[in-house]
């Protein structure tokens, strides 16, 4: 099988998502289908954060569903990189994980690992409800034999550490993504968000993941964030989150309202 994020990846074109935080499969479903219609393509992945925000591990069957039904991909941030919890988000019909804070090629390694079945890797099986959500895969089929090389392993890098070993992370087999968090990159660092010094790692992260075959993704505040950073060889960019956008829109009809 394929899905949304690995054909567009593939076809090169820019893979534009958004960020959900709010455990809402109608807030998912509303942001994926009133965009449907536009020029760009709409979206191919939604990144579903359980991290930070509302969405825990009991929400990632529904939020998965109503993404894919919508032909986008489902990408579950799960709140550490610890194999239990990958497991559950691909069980639930992820199709695709992403781990916060990636510091070395043995965290990258160990994120495949827990992301693929044996041989290559240490996947626990028990796949019941993730066909539900991907596409071509009946139900009752098992879907393993594809598994592996459909779903995609994304990456965080977003401390100092994981700069420096960026190279060494981009190599590792298995992986298909490595995604800067900006703002952590830069409490991590130590340094200024958007400073010389946040650019230059942003950048160097980009020349790493393009020279090893690696696709580059980064989080953005906005569409003109997001345009600057797919101008500059980005392949996979969030363009805001359900809040962000829920607040800037409200804001916006606010001020036009009061005729300020
Ligand atoms: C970061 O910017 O630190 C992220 O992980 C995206 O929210």
């Amino acid at each position: 099988f394929t899905t949304a994020i690995r054909s567009t990846l593939q076809s090169q074109s820019p893979a534009f998502g958004f960020w959900l935080t709010l455990n809402s499969a109608g807030a998912a479903k509303t942001l994926l289908r009133s965009t449907s219609n536009n020029k760009s393509g709409g979206f191919s992945w939604v990144l579903i954060d359980a991290e930070h925000g509302l969405i825990t591990d009991r929400d990632y069957y529904e939020l998965n569903n109503a993404v894919a039904s919508e032909g986008a991909s489902p990408i579950i941030r799960v709140p550490w990189a610890e194999e239990w919890m990958i497991k559950r988000a691909l069980d639930a019909g992820a199709h695709g994980v992403m781990t916060p804070m990636c510091h070395s090629e043995e965290d990258a390694a160990k994120i495949v690992k827990f992301s693929k079945y044996p041989p290559r890797g240490t996947r626990g099986y028990g796949p019941m409800f993730a066909p539900h959500a991907i596409p071509g895969v009946v139900p009752g089929e098992h879907h393993d034999a594809q598994a592996d090389d459909s779903l995609i392993v994304v990456v965080q890098i977003e401390s100092r550490a994981g700069v420096e070993n960026v190279e060494k992370i981009a190599a590792v087999d298995g992986l298909d993504v490595l995604f800067i968090g900006p703002f952590d990159l830069a409490k991590q660092m130590g340094v200024a968000r958007g400073g010389e010094e946040h650019e230059a790692a942003i950048q160097r992260v980009l020349k790493a993941a393009r020279s090893a075959g690696k696709k580059a993704a980064i989080f953005c505040t906005d569409g003109n964030d997001a345009r600057a950073r797919i101008q500059q060889g980005f392949d996979m960019v969030s363009i805001i989150t359900d809040v962000g956008v829920l607040a800037e829109g409200m804001n916006r009809q606010l001020a036009v309202a009061a005729g300020n």
